[in-house]
């Protein structure tokens, strides 16, 4: 465990005892929604994994501490903070060098939550590979090759290319798991017209699967994906010209690297207004319940 891992006493005492703890991670919080509903959208998923009884472990880096779990005030101060950097893989060994605050992807929240030895990681949408840029492909792809982190989301954004998605999800041998669904959802909404290999109805079905992976050793991450609830869907022909202008102001404007996926997700926001926030905060309270379910399972027979 890295000398710099610092955990919220209420986790480590809950990871100390084997209770379920459920990892949940910022760069949605800073880079992901607009503020200062930010705060309160963290906190509504904190509660909702609580609620399922189980314990919230939100990851952040503050001034190059990567904390395990979050008190109310240092959520509150990387909601409104600037200058927080966003924290894939490659940005760790920086942000913790120069003692700065960083946020973390998906990618870097499973890489913290298998130091801290938590196995399930609830969050909204992964990265994947962008529309018109295969090479430009998340860390979060690669990340779920290499550790055993399950993450639950609502599957990816529309504003990426979700059969390359998942092409390079099943090279990295990540198994993609439908949570009650035949499709890859698609954020937003529930169906891509993608097929998945793989449904499940239950919590303890996915326990199961998560415990047969463990014993067998094997080492890389698993995929949960969980449609947003039909009440609160934004359907996908809706969303359809939003993410195009979307993608054609990111060309026009020269966005490159790490800043695609936050300009992108601001667009679509900006031009889309309370239907896709609608959508993005009731799969991110969706994922949050799922997930503590699953961490629940996994410790019924402790
Ligand atoms: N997709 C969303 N909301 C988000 C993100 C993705 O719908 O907040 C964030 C997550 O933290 C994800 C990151 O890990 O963006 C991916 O960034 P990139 O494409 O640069 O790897
Ligand atoms: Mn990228």
């Amino acid at each position: 465990m890295p000398p710099q891992l610092h955990f919220h006493p209420e986790v480590k005492t809950a990871l100390d005892q084997g209770k379920a703890v459920v990892a949940l991670e910022s760069t949605v919080i800073t880079h992901g929604l607009p503020a200062p509903e930010n705060i309160q959208v963290a906190r509504a998923i904190e509660a909702a994994v609580r609620e399922q009884g189980a314990v919230p472990a939100t990851v952040a880096i503050l001034g190059g501490e990567i904390t395990v779990g979050l008190t109310p005030e240092q959520l509150v101060y990387l909601g409104s903070a600037k200058n927080v950097h966003k924290c894939s893989r490659r940005d760790f060994p920086v942000v913790v060098a120069r003692a700065e605050d960083g946020a973390t992807t998906v990618a870097g929240t499973m890489m913290v939550a298998h130091w801290a030895g938590i196995r399930v990681f609830a969050t909204g949408g992964i990265g994947g590979v962008h529309r018109g840029h295969p090479f430009d492909e998340s860390a979060d792809l690669l990340e779920l090759g290499r550790t055993p982190v399950a993450v639950v989301c609502a599957g990816a954004k529309a504003i990426l290319d979700l059969p390359l998605t998942l092409e390079v999800l099943e090279t990295q041998g990540v198994p993609v798991i439908g949570y009650q669904t035949n499709e890859f959802p698609a954020f937003y909404s529930r169906s891509s017209g993608l097929p998945l290999e793989l449904r499940v109805e239950t919590a303890s079905e996915i326990a199961a699967i998560l415990k047969a992976h463990d014993q067998m050793g094997l080492t890389m991450g698993t995929l949960i994906t969980n449609p947003v609830p039909s009440a609160d869907e934004w359907p996908a022909v809706e969303a359809q010209s939003v993410i195009e202008q979307a993608l054609r102001d990111a060309e026009t404007d020269r966005i490159s690297g790490k800043a695609v996926t936050p300009y992108l997700l601001q667009r679509v926001s900006d031009l889309s207004g309370e239907r896709s926030k609608k959508a993005n905060i009731a799969l991110l309270l969706n994922n949050a319940r799922l997930g503590a379910q699953i961490a629940l399972a996994l410790t019924a027979d402790h």
